[in-house]
């Protein structure tokens, strides 16, 4: 009989465990007997340091917040409280009792993650929390998405959604590549040019660029004001999520020449690209456009919250500029000895430039190519190797290899798979990924921020087809930015991402089912 109740209550207790399907998994989880049940009249008490924490709550479990005031039964409370002993601003404490709920937050951040895990602690559509005491606080402060609406433009809708599905996995970053060779996407009031003429392109390649197919005939355009922007990094800011901008240079440059031919090395006259890959029309180096971009960047100082601007510098070939009578003629006024190190000079004036007005820079690897001060943060995209190497140098990097986290790449062999560019990057793989590469030092590992997944749209033409590219991969890339690497288990991350898809499909987003072949 006592065996019997004995197993009875084990299996009860692994029930209720396994009901703790929060994603990315807490630093620590320890599961309680029973459950708190959401009534009409549990009172929801929120801190007023709590306000985001408390709205997300009261919008999604439909109760009104109330002040804060003692704990008491029968209640939800949220408080801010920076003496939680959380070794990080955005920990937090969550302790659900069968009597009441408690969200501690180390910082109003902290509280808001706090309520994004009690809302994965309720059942899909239900209304009872198990008993739980949860502390938690994120492996790494840089947990980030790139969206790239130059190639194919994203409504504004779409990014405000993204935004949403960011924070609910604990993630803080949204890097948005505004300009590139087939779109300029960004109102820039100096210069109406860049969206008049360089955010429309009259078709695009259809199929691989290698099969040289032909084209859509269709043209392609948008572009966000400076209002638009406001609107998203302010939407992004209550879900504790920065906006950081990408302005490319001195490559990936065509559109802006098209409207401004100036700024190019030939004096032809260029289209906005129709095509993809790396594009041999790159900026000049004279002073006027090193002026011209510095105040393109200096619009986007009262729009985007800081610290960080990406200036881009990825792919910059050097033809145009070894076969320009200026460009030599700048190198040897400058005792420059090579392209490359033109390529440098143009990096650290914007460097110099961001500096001064107290924000930093960030560039793709090839900036240390050229010779960049460890003011810079490096974003190695081409494999670890430049972030490595960055790290070395004393720079402050940010991981985002092609090999793990480039989310345009193919994430399974199906021949129903929609077409990519190319590449593999299956679920298991993003999953296992670990940002800090072995052979660092203790202290060069410090200046890994995290990491980011990219989302390159060249062969992603609709929102839909982003979401199916994005999901899940870079719901298990939140998990490697925030979950300590011990408490990492691929097997447990499928089974938690079971009930997170049902979530997803109740949000309306168009995910790729891990289960699927
Ligand atoms: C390389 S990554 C690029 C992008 C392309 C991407 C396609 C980087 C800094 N440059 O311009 O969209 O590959 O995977």
């Amino acid at each position: 009989m006592r065996t019997t109740l004995g197993l009875l209550l084990a299996t009860f207790a692994a029930a209720s465990a396994a009901e703790i399907n929060v994603i990315p998994r807490p630093v620590t989880v320890v599961p309680g007997q029973g459950a708190f049940r959401i009534r009409s009249n549990t009172a929801l008490v929120v801190a007023p340091a709590a306000g985001a924490a408390g709205r997300l709550l009261a919008s999604r479990l439909a109760l009104k917040p109330s002040e804060a005031r003692n704990a008491r039964d029968n209640s939800i409370r949220i408080t801010v409280d920076p003496s939680v002993s959380i070794p990080s601003r955005e920990g937090y404490v969550l302790e659900v009792t069968a009597r009441r709920v408690e969200v501690r937050g180390n910082s109003e951040a902290g509280a808001y993650y706090g309520a994004q895990s009690l809302l994965q602690l309720l059942a899909p559509g239900g209304g009872s929390i198990p008993c739980v005491r949860i502390e938690d606080y994120p492996r790494f402060s840089w947990r980030g998405a790139m969206l790239d609406p130059a190639r194919h433009f994203l409504p504004k809708a779409e990014v405000l959604k993204f935004i949403d599905l960011l924070a609910m996995q604990k993630m803080n970053l949204l890097h948005l590549h505004l300009t590139d060779d087939q779109g300029w996407r960004v109102e820039i009031k100096r210069y109406p040019r860049l969206t008049q003429v360089g955010s429309i392109r009259k078709e695009t390649r259809v199929g691989l660029e290698r099969e040289a197919r032909g084209f859509d005939g269709k043209p392609h355009g948008g572009f966000y004001s400076q209002d638009d922007l406001r609107e998203i990094v302010a939407y992004a800011r209550d879900r504790f999520v920065t906006v950081l901008p990408e302005i490319e240079m001195p490559g990936h440059a065509q559109a802006a020449i098209a409207a401004y031919p100036e700024l190019g090395n030939t004096g032809e006259k260029l289209e906005v690209f129709t095509r993809w890959g790396v594009n041999k029309n790159v900026f000049n180096v004279n002073e006027n456009t090193i002026l011209f971009l510095q105040n393109v960047i200096e619009e986007l100082f009262p729009i985007f919250p800081g610290p960080f601007i990406h200036i881009g510098g990825d792919e910059v070939p050097l033809d145009q500029w070894k076969a320009s009578p200026a460009a030599q003629a700048r190198m040897k006024e400058l005792g420059l000895k090579s392209e490359i190190e033109l390529h440098g000079y143009f990096i650290r004036r914007m460097d110099q430039f961001l500096t001064s007005h107290g924000l930093r820079l960030v560039g793709w690897d090839e900036i240390l190519e050229g010779g960049v001060d460890p003011s810079a943060t490096v974003m190695s995209w081409r494999g670890s190797k430049g972030g490595i190497a960055a790290a070395r140098r004393g720079h402050d990097v940010v991981m985002a290899p092609n090999t793990y986290t480039y989310f345009d790449y193919y994430q399974a062999k199906a021949p129903t798979e929609p077409l990519a560019i190319g590449g593999f990057v299956p679920l298991e793989k993003v999953y296992e990924f670990d940002p800090v590469p072995s052979g660092l030092s203790p202290e060069e590992a410090r200046r890994i921020l995290g990491t980011q997944g990219q989302l390159w749209s060249e062969y992603m033409p609709t929102p839909a087809q982003v979401e199916y590219m994005a999901f899940p991969r870079l719901t298990a890339l939140a998990e490697v930015a925030w979950t300590p690497v011990p408490q990492k288990s691929y097997q447990d991350f499928l089974r938690r991402l079971a009930v997170y898809e049902e979530r997803l499909r109740a949000l309306g987003v168009n995910f790729r089912a891990a289960a699927k072949q």
